[in-house]
């Protein structure tokens, strides 16, 4: 049956377009260095937020109004199915991901979770061969189960720590049967509440064998899917192990993975973290560790993460930016990781929240693009930092001086001088490039 019929396929139409039902911005077939806008954009829906979740918050029940919610058990897993990729043909949208709970329903025991899982699976897989949507990763949900309550991983029950294994491996062998390009470590349960009753440091070495024993199962089935870190610093668990990209970045080196993780990163845990989307990204980037993102927004006034729908357009061009200067996402994509509100409960809901992501990106990567082209960054950075490009600053930087010497400098300086910041200026000339983006249209 259909899910959505009162929608048709959603078409790019340009700026001066009132239906909400199209594409203002994002122009899929737009080429740039060569590739279309699709395929640099890499778009992906999330399979939890868009067919799983029904609107309920630790208030209130369920807001959603989903046609596929008259069955249950497996028919409800099968008709979400049928309906997801009723949806993302209509959207256009190359990508999706996914936790193992969010297809399958679990069972009594583990053995019938997965079987559960091998026949939605199989279904996925019959779409997919029809579909142009690929799985851009998949993922295991080691969190909302009560058997998680002390963490997967990082458990002070070692049988969790055998049991989390056990469905990690289980995800894997799905991803590689369905193509997943990468495949994502979220650890939502994976800190602690209290250090009063923890052992942080046994805690964090059980991580550390636990993602080796992935990297090697990846290797033992060929699964060739990028792994990928996603930082949290917190919610539910109090603090995660993985706080952000630096702090993950310490745990991979110390425990020797960072050959084998980049990083999937999500702007609402950015900003959780105390950092902008963009800091994230960049931390990530000029370490050579961007791989994936989870494309959604906060809401700066609340303390949590509120999975929004990414509509803030200096936010989408910032991190556009980033990525741009990555060279894009190689396997990664930008998926959104959010959730219409609990008050925007109608099917239709779910096309103008994903066409208003998709819009702002696009307006972003546009921006991006021509800030790039025209250097408005680089010509500022590099004359701010031109100090180091002669004489004593020059030396700094190919490690020709030393602190005797630079003392002897600094004794012959008289005047230091310096030039502004001239930060109003910038977000002046920001404004322009945004507002041309309108314009020019
Ligand atoms: C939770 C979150 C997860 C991960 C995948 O905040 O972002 O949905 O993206 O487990
Ligand atoms: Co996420």
């Amino acid at each position: 049956m259909a899910y959505f019929s009162n929608v048709k396929k959603i078409n790019f139409e340009g700026a001066q377009s009132k239906n909400p039902f199209a594409f203002k911005f994002y122009n899929p077939e737009e080429t740039f260095q060569g590739k279309t806008m699709e395929e640099y954009l890499r778009f992906g829906v999330a399979y939890w937020h868009t067919f799983t979740m029904d609107g309920s918050d630790p208030f209130g029940a369920g807001t959603m109004s989903r046609q596929w919610d008259r069955y249950t058990g497996m028919d409800l897993a099968k008709a979400r199915v049928d309906a997801s990729f009723e949806f993302y043909d209509l959207l256009g949208v190359p990508y999706f991901c996914f936790h193992d709970l969010d297809i399958a329903p679990e069972g009594s025991n583990l053995k019938e979770t997965n079987q559960n899982l091998d026949q939605i699976v199989g279904m996925i897989k019959d779409y997919m061969k029809d579909s142009k949507t690929k799985l851009l990763w998949n993922t295991s949900n080691m969190f909302t189960h009560p058997r998680f309550v002390h963490g997967a991983a990082t458990s002070s029950n070692a049988d969790i720590f055998a049991y989390s294994a056990a469905k990690v491996k289980k995800s894997m062998e799905i991803g590689k049967e369905l193509g997943a390009e990468n495949y994502v470590f979220w650890g939502g349960r994976e800190g602690y509440e209290t250090l009063l009753n923890t052992d942080m440091k046994l805690e964090m070495d059980n991580l550390g064998r636990f993602l080796h024993m992935a990297v090697d199962y990846a290797k033992q089935i060929d699964f060739d899917a990028q792994f990928l870190i996603e930082p949290k610093p917190k919610e539910p668990t109090t603090h995660q192990y993985d706080f952000d990209v630096a702090t993950g970045y310490a745990f991979l080196q110390s425990y020797n993975l960072h050959d084998y993780f980049k990083f999937n990163i999500e702007a609402n845990h950015a900003t959780l973290a105390g950092h902008t989307f963009e800091h994230e990204l960049r931390y990530a980037r000029i370490n050579g560790l961007l791989g994936s993102v989870d494309a959604n927004q906060g809401d700066p006034l609340l303390g949590w993460d509120t999975d929004e729908f990414p509509t803030d357009l200096y936010s989408t061009t910032l991190a556009m930016y980033e990525i741009i200067k990555n060279g894009g996402l190689g396997k990664g994509g930008l998926n959104f990781d959010a959730k219409v509100r609990r008050g925007s409960f109608e099917p239709e809901d779910l096309f103008h929240a994903h066409i208003a992501g998709m819009d702002s990106f696009a307006v972003g990567f546009k921006v991006a693009q021509k800030l790039i082209e025209d250097k408005v960054f680089e010509d500022i950075i590099d004359n701010r930092y031109g100090s180091y490009t002669e004489g004593i600053g020059l030396d700094i930087v190919n490690g020709n001086t030393d602190f005797k010497k630079l003392e002897d400098y600094a004794l012959g300086l008289n005047e230091i001088k310096h030039q502004s910041g001239r930060l109003e200026s910038i977000k002046s000339v920001l404004n322009q490039y945004l507002l041309q983006a309108y314009a020019e249209r």
